[in-house]
């Protein structure tokens, strides 16, 4: 007999150049249209302690401090979503890192560009692995632990 897929869940931002442009509900589309769901949705405004909690692989990179101080420099949007492949799935909604590199049909390659900032402002964060999924949601939404 074949084992029951495992129902997945990814913590997912709309960083804060993704709320300013208005770009949530898109982001949000993007996610119901390939089938996952929403688990838990939430406007937040970070505090440094949730941005430091949330980035804590990157402290001490060079970028460290400019993403923090872009991703407090205004409200994001928290999304726990769901469905069975999901972490890998929304990566790959997402595309690449670099809004520049990312293929056409992600949402950084559609709706990202290069601002000559400091740091890529790519309107969106999802967990990396199923360990990170389950860090990150104790961050930003800690009354689902
Ligand atoms: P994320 O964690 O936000 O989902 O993005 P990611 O896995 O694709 O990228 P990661 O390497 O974890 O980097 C976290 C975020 O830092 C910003 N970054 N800017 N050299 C740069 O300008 C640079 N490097 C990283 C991006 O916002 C990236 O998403
Ligand atoms: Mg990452």
């Amino acid at each position: 007999m074949t084992e029951t897929p495992q129902t997945e869940r990814s913590l997912v931002l709309v960083k804060p150049d993704g709320y300013r442009r208005g770009l949530t509900g898109e982001v949000l589309r993007r996610i119901e249209a390939k089938g996952y769901t929403l688990a838990a949705l939430a406007v937040v405004s970070p505090t440094r302690e949730q941005l430091a909690a949330h980035y804590a692989e990157h402290e001490g990179k060079p970028f460290y401090e400019p993403l923090l101080e872009f991703m407090s420099s205004g409200p994001v949007t928290a999304a726990v979503v769901e469905g069975n492949g999901c972490i890998a799935g929304f990566r790959a909604l997402a595309g690449a890192t670099d809004p520049t590199a990312a293929a056409p049909g992600t949402i950084r390659g559609d709706l990202g560009r290069d601002w000559g900032v400091q740091v890529q402002q790519n309107i969106v964060h999802g967990s990396d692995s199923a360990r990170s999924a389950a860090r990150e949601t104790a961050i930003w939404f800690p009354e689902l632990g």
